[in-house]
């Protein structure tokens, strides 16, 4: 049988006449994501062309700033071509190390946590 009890309202009704809305604070929670960068590593076989015309496709880069993120891999052994979220990091090493497979050259490519 249902109690007869009266329901205590949660909310108190106003009292003035107008509604009232409380807002808690809260502590906040949401972290940035944590970012990754995608890696070209050097070779002595992958022609520099190439790899210029890979940073230019898939890191979004004019000519010259291609070349000169082909020339420090060449001269510093690697190099960044772009800061990205994980998915979209690991995304680029997939298709840039399958464009290199398809053309026959042996570039490397990985992604790190930026620190
Ligand atoms: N070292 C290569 C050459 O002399 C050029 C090159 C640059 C290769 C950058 C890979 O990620 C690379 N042909």
């Amino acid at each position: 049988m249902a109690s007869d009890k009266p329901i205590k309202p949660l909310i108190a009704p106003p009292t003035g006449g107008e509604a009232s809305v409380v807002l808690e604070r809260r502590a906040q929670r949401i972290q940035p994501p944590h970012m990754f960068q995608v890696v070209l590593l050097n070779d002595d076989f992958t022609p520099m062309e190439f790899v210029v015309h890979v940073i230019q496709e898939f890191f979004s880069k004019d000519r010259e700033t291609a070349t000169q993120i082909m020339l420090k891999i060449h001269l510093e052994g690697k190099g960044i071509c772009g800061v990205y979220t994980r998915d979209v990091a690991n995304t680029k090493v997939e298709l840039v190390l399958q464009a290199a497979r398809q053309a026959g050259h042996p570039l490397q490519c990985l992604c790190e946590p930026v620190e």
